[in-house]
């Protein structure tokens, strides 16, 4: 194939994936022109484009060279990797983006007898990941029979062709709409960033290289949070024991009231309820969790 000087981003075409990762391309500064069969986005400002397509086919198009990345679940991406065959040149995940978060599960139903793996043995799973259920199923030396299907596979017990299913999980509403109960997690699955698993040797080596960096700079500030906080001197040890991880906290005077400090940190991730109330009970107050807009160090 003749090289590109272009680099081409496989994405989903229309699906859950498809508004979070253009948002997260746009925050690295690309922009594109959506062309009228929509399946060609020709980049505006930087030399990438995208290809709109069914999120199956993503981890096939990076493999055949025909895309340089794809932004795809994990999900999909290892079913792929599991079913490749050995020619096929391997693909890695090169960073994980944090949106599109499930999980692969097995799922049995609320009426079923269930402790552990091996109370599948024998049994029929249902599933549109043959090849990820299998390889757990070996992990778990447990032998059944995978039953793969396309879709709506969470009917699949109701309807007698199978015992259990193995499918995306999120909410897990749907499981117990089906009269289903969650018992394994196989898999913690997000939107990744896939490639192959060597950068290619020219200019689009450097332009990948180029978009991992502002990736990451993107993430970081996505994934921060300014957590303010007063506290008295005293109380300054067990507050500061409890901060979720980050750089070292900035200690700043209150106007009239010399035993008091005000605290100001950096975290790196979010800072749940939870946290904030065992931050509280050591001693803090007036306590804000601010999201970053952009940050130069
Ligand atoms: O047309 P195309 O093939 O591109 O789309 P698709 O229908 O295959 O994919 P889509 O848009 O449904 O999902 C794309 C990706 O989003 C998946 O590969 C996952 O990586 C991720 N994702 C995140 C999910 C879910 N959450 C999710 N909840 N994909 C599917 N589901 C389904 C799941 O299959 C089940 O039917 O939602 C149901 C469970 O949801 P809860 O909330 O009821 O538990
Ligand atoms: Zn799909």
């Amino acid at each position: 194939m003749k090289p590109r000087d272009r680099l081409r981003i496989a994405m989903q075409k229309s699906g859950r994936l498809t508004e979070p990762a253009l948002e997260l391309l746009k925050r690295c500064g690309l922009t594109f022109r959506q062309s009228r069969d929509k399946l060609f986005c020709f980049g505006e400002g930087e030399p990438v484009d995208l290809l709109l397509v069914r999120d199956d086919d993503i981890p096939g198009l990076i493999s055949q060279g025909v895309c340089d990345l794809g932004i795809v679940g994990r999900n999909v991406l290892n079913e792929y990797r599991r079913g490749a065959d050995g020619d096929a040149p391997a693909l890695a995940e090169w960073r994980p983006l944090g949106f599109g978060r499930c999980r692969l599960s097995i799922a049995v139903p609320q009426d079923m007898e269930y402790r552990e793996p091996s109370d599948l043995g024998g049994r029929r799973i249902a599933t549109s990941y043959p090849g990820l259920l299998s390889e757990w199923l070996k992990v778990q030396d447990v032998s059944a029979t995978v039953v793969t299907l396309a879709g709506s596979v969470e009917i699949a017990p109701k309807l007698g062709t199978a015992d259990a299913i193995c499918d995306l999980v999120q909410s897990g509403g749907t499981l117990v709409a089906n009269q289903l109960r969650e018992t394994d997690v196989l898999l913690q699955s997000e939107a990744v960033l896939a490639g192959p698993d060597a950068l290619p040797a020219d200019e689009r080596g450097d332009m990948i290289e180029l978009l991992l960096k502002r990736l990451d700079g993107v993430i970081q500030v996505r994934e921060s949070r300014l957590l303010l906080l007063q506290t008295s001197r005293t109380s300054l040890d067990a507050v500061t024991r409890l901060l979720p991880g980050g750089p070292q906290p900035t200690l700043l005077p209150v106007a009239g009231q010399p035993d008091q400090l005000m605290l100001q940190a950096l975290c790196a991730g979010e800072v749940s309820w939870r946290q904030l109330e065992e931050i509280k009970k050591a001693g803090a107050r007036e306590m804000f969790v601010l999201p970053v807009e952009k940050m130069l160090a």
